[in-house]
């Protein structure tokens, strides 16, 4: 499928600034170049437009929400018209809020029927409501507002409401969850693999769990939040966690969505470059991203 890079320039959902910066630094870590270097048709369609962040204080639970959805809106659309073109989006975050506008174009566009599977890398749950969020940052709270659990504006972004099923999200890589969240979380019943099963069972085994189910019928959409992986690898995000992955577990699942060969859309996120060291994230985001699109080391046979 030809690819098409969407940046998307803000911070306005995260807790800190630099988000911001992220389409930049990916593109000068050789985001096309990579791509095209396993024989994909890429196509950079720049930066989308959006509000300033304000950077005030949260009203009635939320920072910043007529902006979050601003900027949502705008790329759900952009995503959409890939989708629509039979093209594979990659949005260049920006912050996690973003997610809740390319995930409701994949539900919104699903014009062939598809099922949908979101794996969702990150260190954190993204489970927040307002009434139980301790910072009002709408980056804590994406998957939340697709599983309908949010302000109207970006819980109907799909058309329907909720964009997805909670069976439909399976999160990996989780270490930082807050106490409501945590709560919600079970009671909604996500399917959640976070780092004490990841070292019990081993990242294999919680991918071939992740996975389950897929098949050709299926788009899969990853949502790459960086600071999934451990911080010493991958430094240049605005709310690192320790105790997160290594370089190879991260591989590894992406390694395993490209033996899927269903990978439909992804989101690359929260990538912070005033935080990284010498755009080491960066870089890793685009080691990562080879991976999904099938680099491996030596000829392999399936299984
Ligand atoms: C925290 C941090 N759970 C919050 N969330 C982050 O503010 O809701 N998500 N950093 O990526
Ligand atoms: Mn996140
Ligand atoms: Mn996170
Ligand atoms: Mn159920």
């Amino acid at each position: 499928k030809p690819v098409s890079l969407i940046g998307a320039p803000t911070d306005i959902g995260a807790s800190v600034i630099g988000a911001r910066l992220g389409p930049g630094a990916l593109r000068v870590a050789g985001i096309q170049r990579a791509l095209e270097n396993f024989g994909n048709n890429v196509v950079d369609r720049g930066d989308l437009t959006g509000p300033d962040n304000p950077m005030l204080p949260p009203v009635d639970g939320y920072r910043h929400l007529p902006e979050v959805i601003a900027w949502n809106q705008t790329l759900h659309d952009a995503v959409f018209a890939e989708l629509e073109g039979d093209r594979l989006p990659i949005t260049l975050g920006g912050d996690h809020c973003l997610a809740v506008g390319s995930i409701s174009a994949v539900r919104h566009c699903r014009a062939a029927g598809k099922k949908v599977l979101v794996l969702w890398f990150d260190a954190h749950a993204d489970f927040n409501t307002a009434s139980i969020t301790p910072s009002g940052n709408l980056h804590g709270m994406p998957v939340a507002c697709l599983l309908g659990h949010g302000p109207d504006g970006l819980t109907s972004m799909a058309g329907a409401t909720p964009a997805m099923r909670h069976d439909e999200v399976r999160q990996v890589g989780l270490r930082s969850v807050d106490q409501g969240e945590k709560e919600l979380l079970h009671e909604v019943g996500v399917e959640c693999y976070d780092m004490r099963y990841i070292d019990e069972k081993s990242m294999r085994k919680v991918m071939q769990k992740a996975l389950a189910g897929v098949d050709e019928d299926t788009h899969v959409h990853v949502s790459l939040d960086l600071d999934f992986i451990d911080p010493v690898v991958a430094p240049g995000v605005g709310t690192p966690v320790v105790g997160g992955p290594t370089y190879r577990e991260a591989q590894l699942c992406m390694e395993m969505i490209a033996d899927t060969g269903q990978l439909g859309s992804i989101d690359i996120v929260e990538l912070n470059p005033a935080l990284d060291q010498r755009n080491a994230t960066a870089e890793l985001a685009v080691d990562l991203l080879e991976s999904l699109f099938g680099k491996s080391t030596l000829v392999r046979m399936q299984r």
